[in-house]
């Protein structure tokens, strides 16, 4: 029996999740959609062979949805997590968790009452072939032990965004993999203005985050949300021994008229279209075994919300700022 899931939100990304789900993931299909926009959950129910349901909770509830993709705005994560854990249903839900601690530290109290994990964020760097080369490399020792972590996360564009959002909405994708891949907690962050580009706006863009890890691993972070050539991730993990880089990856290049090219990504879909559908099968796998859970936790959705906040503090107080982490309930140790 294939596990059918519900999708909450079916623009831009929950678009995208449902096409992954019901033509390129094994043992999947897409049961259910909704969306504000009556129009996007019809085309997304036409694509996905599914139904429209027009009230989520009744989604949620559904005798044939076995689990649920939360993809809606930010604002909303909470109580689609919250009736997800009150349904007893697995529940993918786009980062951020909650786009406030209490919102998060909600849900940590919600799951650790059901006493099962069922709640997965999603991180999807995590499942990214190439930084899971940069996990293998500090795993096995290759680099010895890491001394600095250097981030570039460009956007071509960033429309409607804000200072605030460039740290919850962007730098929280590094917050998320910088903890991963060093397996260890960030317990400091600053943030450095640097001179603001063109199309900013009221948007501090770029900006410089620079966090330190418990063993004082220093990870800095360049977010350039206007960067107009190009969607560009990169990540160099420098340790004792030598250092590995992840660079914007290209199936070709091309020599033409003396020039050598490689073509950027789009914007993150194209860049980590292979890392959506890692983390969606890994996510369907888990269900079907009985371990809804497999990337990131609620836990790490909390602490990545956590972490952001102390950025957008430093951010405004131009200091650097503490992270301060509740005790870890029993359910994730
Ligand atoms: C967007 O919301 C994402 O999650 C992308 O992965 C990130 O690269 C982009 O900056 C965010 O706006």
């Amino acid at each position: 029996m294939p596990v059918r899931t519900g999708v909450i939100g079916v623009g831009l990304m929950g678009a995208e999740h449902a096409r992954l789900l019901s033509h390129a993931v094994s043992g999947s299909e897409v049961s259910a959609v909704f969306d504000v926009d009556t129009q996007r959950a019809e085309t997304a129910a036409a694509s996905s062979d599914s139904r429209v349901l027009d009230d989520p909770m009744v989604l949620i509830k559904d005798d044939a949805v076995d689990a649920v993709l939360i993809a809606s705005s930010d604002d909303t994560h909470e109580q689609f997590v919250l009736a997800c854990l009150a349904a007893g249903k697995p529940v993918l839900c786009e980062k951020p968790l909650a786009p406030d601690v209490d919102g998060c530290l909600r849900i940590l109290q919600a799951e650790s009452d059901a006493g099962r994990q069922l709640v997965s964020v999603g991180f999807m760097r995590r499942y990214d072939p190439g930084y899971g080369e940069l996990k293998d490399a500090l795993r096995g020792g290759a680099l010895g032990r890491a001394l600095l972590m250097h981030c570039v996360h460009r956007n071509s564009a960033a429309p409607g965004q804000s200072s605030a959002t460039l740290i919850s909405g962007s730098a929280v994708h590094e917050i998320d993999t910088a903890r991963w891949l060093l397996d260890e907690e960030l317990l400091t962050v600053t943030v450095h203005r640097p001179r603001a580009s063109a199309g900013s706006g009221a948007m501090q863009d770029p900006m410089l985050l620079v966090f330190a890890s418990a063993s004082g691993v220093l990870v800095d972070v360049e977010v350039f949300l206007n960067a107009a050539y190009g969607y560009d991730v990169r990540c160099e993990v420098v340790g004792e021994a030598g250092t590995v880089l992840l660079d914007s990856p290209a199936p070709t290049s091309r020599r033409v008229a003396g020039q050598f090219t490689r073509a950027l990504p789009a914007d993150w879909r194209s860049r980590f279209a292979e890392a959506y559908r890692l983390e969606l099968q890994d996510w369907v796998d888990g269900i079907a075994a009985a371990e809804p859970v497999r990337g990131a936790s609620a836990w790490d959705g909390y602490v990545a919300t956590e972490v952001a906040g102390a950025g957008i503090r430093a951010f405004g107080t131009g200091g650097r700022q503490d992270v301060v982490l509740r005790d870890k309930p029993a359910l994730y140790r």
